[in-house]
């Protein structure tokens, strides 16, 4: 391998670097570098190396967390409510009265891969609806579901479960890429006494059919679980999918971690546009600056959706006069920048319930794992999620607009889980608050984390649906199997008591967009144009979560790694 890399180093002239550089010391910053992409989660992992594809680009990636490939919290599927602070950002949300002031976790990667790397790994692409608005909302129809479904495919690599159990008949073959860079596997267990009752639900109550496949843009009903799990029972993350052994070897990719970025600046200056193609970095634990490196042809944000408006607001990119009485000096005025988090609202809708689930021997599935890679810790936390809508006739859809992208877009996921002790239930999320939030500055210090906002229960729909989400766990969990809720009933608790109850116990569903949205081309609102190329500068993209307009009714990896797919065509294509 290191003789290989010499090999390759001095065959190009020995200023290409190519390896994974520990900190900024290691990084010579004259190197010629075309593109510079800050932070590898599913947007800047596929970025980065599908660029790097090509031999003529010389690709910097630069992540503030370490690199972690060995980290067994990390690997193993059944470990991730294990992975130790030291690969997470430690924020915690704005205390809002919404929420009663309580100080709430927004738990974020912080490590090669990104988020992709801690996260619960369910692989869901969210309902067609969702993609069809960003392709309104910009006015490029090549954001619509039917015209992405080729990156789906690049992306995705549909794979037995590990252990090899047939999965014949719970999922749809058709829909699924099996040549992709992400590992996909439905659950390597079979269904346990609580999912078989879930399952038999579907036989006894029309309002929950067995849906045979949620990747179909428009899940409805009980649905098997698919998962980025690959047939090796490891995590398949941004990092292990789109960075590596081979993709690290590459001499024009060169991997920099342990960075915070914390700026980006102005290189020249081109008819009064700012040309942004200089990434400054620094050190997170001294606070210190130590350098900056520049690009020749693209700077490419992927900071996620709360480090990416941060590099942008300090960098004087935003709303110019909240800059200023930051002490901040404006480069370009960019209002929406920051403003718009969007997230899903969930509470645990739980249940006393007669179920038996087998008792997991950790240390034995522990040692399995290691020798073998198969059993209980291959498994993420549940199998069976449950899609669902309000009901036509529900006051909420008179009382409201449909919140959702389509009628065919979901309003709710249900996370099916047996919990310990004959304690089952639904984690019910609301998959389309119209709640927006925001990520701010507390000052003009590039290493203090920001604000955010996440407006959790900001919207009166947000407690309408939510009441109306507990009213269908408890329809689905009442049903000939299952029994007894463990919160207010919310058809004769009095509306103002549930509405207390839900303010209390209401969380984040840990899927913010929006931050740094795409929009039309012209027009002053959102921060990216539909290459997602930030509006009235040059030379900076961004591609994460931040540039959705609206929270997706689903999970946020898939539509982040989609995006990021097309985004490297984007480019490829803007410099052919
Ligand atoms: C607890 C949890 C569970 C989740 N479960 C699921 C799930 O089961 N399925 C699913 O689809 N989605 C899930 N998600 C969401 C999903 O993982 C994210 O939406 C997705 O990873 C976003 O990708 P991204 O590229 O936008 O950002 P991220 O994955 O967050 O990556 C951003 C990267 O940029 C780096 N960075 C940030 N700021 C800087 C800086 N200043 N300098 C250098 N680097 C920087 C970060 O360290 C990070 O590595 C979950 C999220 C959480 C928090
Ligand atoms: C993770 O990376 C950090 C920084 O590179 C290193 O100090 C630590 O030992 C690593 N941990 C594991 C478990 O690999
Ligand atoms: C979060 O806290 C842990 C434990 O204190 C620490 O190791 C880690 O570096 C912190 N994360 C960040 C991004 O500072
Ligand atoms: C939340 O904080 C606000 C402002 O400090 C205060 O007015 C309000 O009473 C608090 N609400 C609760 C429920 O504690
Ligand atoms: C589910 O239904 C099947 C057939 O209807 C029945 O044999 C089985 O016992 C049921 N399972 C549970 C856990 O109730
Ligand atoms: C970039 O770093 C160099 C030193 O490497 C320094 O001379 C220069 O002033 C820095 N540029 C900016 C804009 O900070
Ligand atoms: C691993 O697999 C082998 C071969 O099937 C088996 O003999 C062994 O018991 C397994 N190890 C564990 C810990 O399950
Ligand atoms: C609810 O209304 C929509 C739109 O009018 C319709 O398509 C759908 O079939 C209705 N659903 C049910 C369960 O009646
Ligand atoms: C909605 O329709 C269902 C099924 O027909 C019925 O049981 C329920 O009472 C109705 N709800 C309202 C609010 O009318
Ligand atoms: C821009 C750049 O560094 N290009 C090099 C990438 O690597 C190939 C070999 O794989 C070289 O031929 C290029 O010069």
């Amino acid at each position: 391998m290191f003789l290989n890399r010499l090999f390759s180093l001095a065959l190009i002239g020995g200023w290409v670097q190519a390896k994974v550089l520990q900190n900024a010391a290691e990084l010579d910053t004259s190197t010629k570098f075309d593109f510079i992409v800050v932070g590898s989660g599913p947007g800047g992992a596929t970025v980065a190396s599908r660029l790097s594809e090509n031999h003529q680009f010389n690709v910097l990636l630069i992540e503030a967390g370490p690199d972690n490939e060995s980290e067994e919290t990390i690997r193993a599927p059944g470990l991730f409510m294990q992975i130790p602070p030291m690969f997470q950002w430690n924020y915690t949300l704005t205390a809002t009265p919404a929420v009663n002031n309580r100080t709430l976790d927004y738990t974020r990667g912080y490590v090669l891969g990104g988020t992709s790397s801690i996260n619960g790994m369910v692989y869901s692409r969210g309902a067609a609806d969702d993609y069809n608005s960003w392709a309104a909302t910009t006015g490029d129809s090549d954001w619509k579901w039917d015209a992405l479904q080729p990156y789906f495919r690049k992306n995705e690599r549909l794979v037995a479960p590990p252990g090899g159990r047939d999965v014949t008949g719970e999922y749809d073959p058709r829909l699924h890429g099996t040549n992709g860079r992400v590992f996909v596997s439905l659950p390597a267990q079979d269904a346990t006494d609580f999912d078989q009752r879930c399952l038999n639900v579907t036989a006894n109550q029309p309002e929950f059919p067995f849906y045979l496949d949620m990747n179909d843009g428009r899940p409805n009903g009980l649905t098997w679980q698919q998962v980025t799990i690959g047939r090796n029972g490891e995590r398949s993350s941004a990092a292990t999918a789109y960075l590596g052994p081979s993709v690290r070897s590459r001499p024009n990719l060169s991997i920099l971690v342990n960075t915070y970025v914390t700026r980006v600046l102005p290189t020249s200056s081109k008819k009064g546009t700012p040309s942004i193609r200089t990434v400054e970095f620094g050190d997170k634990v001294t606070r210190n600056i130590l350098g900056n490196v520049t690009a020749s042809k693209e700077v490419i944000l992927a900071g996620g959706v709360v480090g990416t408006p941060q590099i942008l607001l300090n960098s004087g990119i935003g709303d110019t006069v909240e800059l200023r009485n930051l002490g901040i000096n404006p480069i370009h005025d960019l209002p929406d920048v920051g403003k718009g988090l969007n997230d899903h609202h969930s509470a645990a809708a739980i249940f006393n319930a007669n179920t038996q689930e087998p008792i997991v021997d950790s240390d034995a599935a522990l040692l399995e794992w290691r020798q073998n890679k198969t059993g209980p810790l291959t498994n993420a936390m549940n199998r069976l999620l449950l899609w669902s809508r309000i009901p036509n006739n529900s006051s909420v859809l008179a009382n409201y607009p449909d919140p959702a992208s389509g009628p065919h877009t979901p309003h709710f996921e249900v996370i099916l889980v047996a919990l310990a002790n004959g304690i089952t239930g639904g984690f019910l999320v609301f998959l389309n608050s119209p709640s927006k939030g925001s990520v701010t500055l507390r000052s003009s210090n590039p290493f203090e984390d920001p604000l955010i906002d996440d407006a959790i229960l900001q919207s009166p729909i947000d407690v309408a649906a939510l009441t109306e989400g507990f009213r269908i766990s408890k329809r689905f969990f009442s049903g000939p199997y299952l029994a007894s809720p463990l919160f207010p009933d919310p058809d004769t608790t009095p509306a103002a008591e549930f509405e207390a109850f839900l303010r209390q116990a209401a969380g984040t569903g840990s899927h913010g967009v929006g931050t740094a949205a795409m929009s039309k081309k012209s027009g002053k609102a959102g921060v990216v144009d539909p290459r997602l190329r930030v509006k009235g500068v040059e030379g900076l993209r961004i591609v994460d979560a931040s540039v959705i307009p609206r929270v997706p009714a689903g999970h946020t990896q898939v539509p982040v790694y989609v995006l990021a797919e097309r985004a490297a065509d984007l480019i490829r294509g803007s410099w052919a």
